[in-house]
């Protein structure tokens, strides 16, 4: 695991993202910003994109050197950008998209300028960008999504990135029992992943405020083995380990799923597991990592006086007056300069990750 690489990439990722919102010129930022610069309209969802892109980061770094067959699934739809940044960092786009057939720097700004435009791109995961099985604006689907694009394909490994506030949504929550009938070696290994950063649209969600062993006690009843962490690459990688040995084990196996239905008292707790993290002692069910990030990570932390990172502030546009507040104005220049992207990007190369 290239610990650095994968920071990298959530940093040209996130940049993208925050290009893709606010900017109609001045991508590169070669000069200082003015108003002129900036979308006359400032539309789209900030808050949830740094941990799309930080489970994006750390998924691809990891799967794509074990296996061919692998998809990822985004439940929240609004953070669109975050998704679009990485399918053009991968050169997904470019493949199938005729407008993107310039230098890399023009096909950058293709994708800002028409991030959420009338005929350009969608603000909201859709079925017009490649590889989108699950389209955004209602949430709720991805995990069912993700069982049912797993039925009868055990070579496939998918993982879903769940909305905390999605999941309450009664789709998901009643989506869990299908790790019963799904998790099996006839099927594709899914990986379900709680996004927990605290925050839905204008409020703090259920599970962001629930003890954290309620919110296991939770997810263990459903038939899942929790883990949490924070979204750093050594943590991500050794939850995937144990998901990797969970699914490896389950298809070498007759078939028959050893799980804790049945056991009866309590032999899980707390523990730290052969991969040093947290996770239930004696469990043989699949792994369901909890991915705790502070909302808007890395955006503007306070705006007027006001917390917006970490807060539900960082949902939507964490600077709503860019285009005519100097102070904001300045405060995503400060924001965007943070990337250091042009260590990341080269207009005619593209990207140096
Ligand atoms: C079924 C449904 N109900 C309500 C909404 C409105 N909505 C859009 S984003 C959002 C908050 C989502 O919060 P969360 O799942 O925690 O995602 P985050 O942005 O925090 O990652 C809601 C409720 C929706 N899109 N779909
Ligand atoms: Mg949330």
């Amino acid at each position: 695991m290239d610990k650095q690489a994968i920071k990298k990439r959530i940093r040209a990722a996130d940049y993208l993202v925050v290009a893709q919102l606010f900017l109609q010129d001045d991508f590169l930022l070669e000069r200082d910003l003015t108003f002129d610069d900036i979308k006359p309209r400032l539309l789209g969802h900030w808050g949830t994109c740094h941990g799309i892109d930080v489970a994006y980061a750390n998924l691809k770094a990891y799967f794509d050197a074990r296996t061919k067959d692998f998809s990822f699934i985004l439940g929240p739809g609004h953070g669109f950008p975050a998704l679009q940044a990485n399918l053009f960092i991968d050169g997904e786009l470019s493949r199938v998209d005729t407008n993107l057939q310039g230098s890399p720097y023009e096909n950058l700004i293709e994708i800002c300028r028409n991030f959420s435009w009338p005929g350009g791109y969608p603000s909201h995961a859709s079925p017009m960008t490649p590889g989108v099985i699950c389209e955004g604006g209602e949430l709720g689907y991805a995990l069912g999504e993700a069982y049912g694009a797993a039925l009868g394909h055990p070579e496939k490994t998918i993982a879903v990135l769940l909305g905390d506030g999605e999941f309450e949504t009664a789709t998901c929550l009643s989506s869990l029992n299908l790790v019963k009938l799904c998790a099996s070696r006839f099927n594709g290994a899914v990986l379900p992943i709680l996004h927990l950063n605290g925050y839905k649209i204008s409020g703090p969600t259920i599970s962001g405020r629930k003890a954290e062993r309620e919110l296991f006690s939770l997810i263990r009843g459903f038939g899942f083995n929790p883990i949490l962490i924070d979204g750093s690459p050594d943590r991500f990688y050794r939850a995937l380990l144990v998901f990797e040995s969970f699914y490896a084990k389950l298809h070498n196996d007759n078939g028959n799923f050893e799980n804790d239905s049945g056991k009866s008292g309590s032999a899980y707790g707390n523990n730290i597991n052969a991969y040093g993290i947290k996770e239930d002692a004696y469990t043989k069910n699949p792994p369901f990592i909890i991915m705790r990030t502070e909302k808007g990570a890395g955006g503007p932390e306070y705006v007027k006086g006001k917390k917006v990172a970490g807060n539900y502030l960082a949902h939507q546009i964490p600077l709503p007056e860019a285009k005519t507040d100097p102070e904001e104005l300045s405060e995503l220049q400060h924001w965007l300069s943070s990337y250091k992207f042009n260590e990341l990007f080269d207009p005619e190369k593209g990207f140096l990750l």
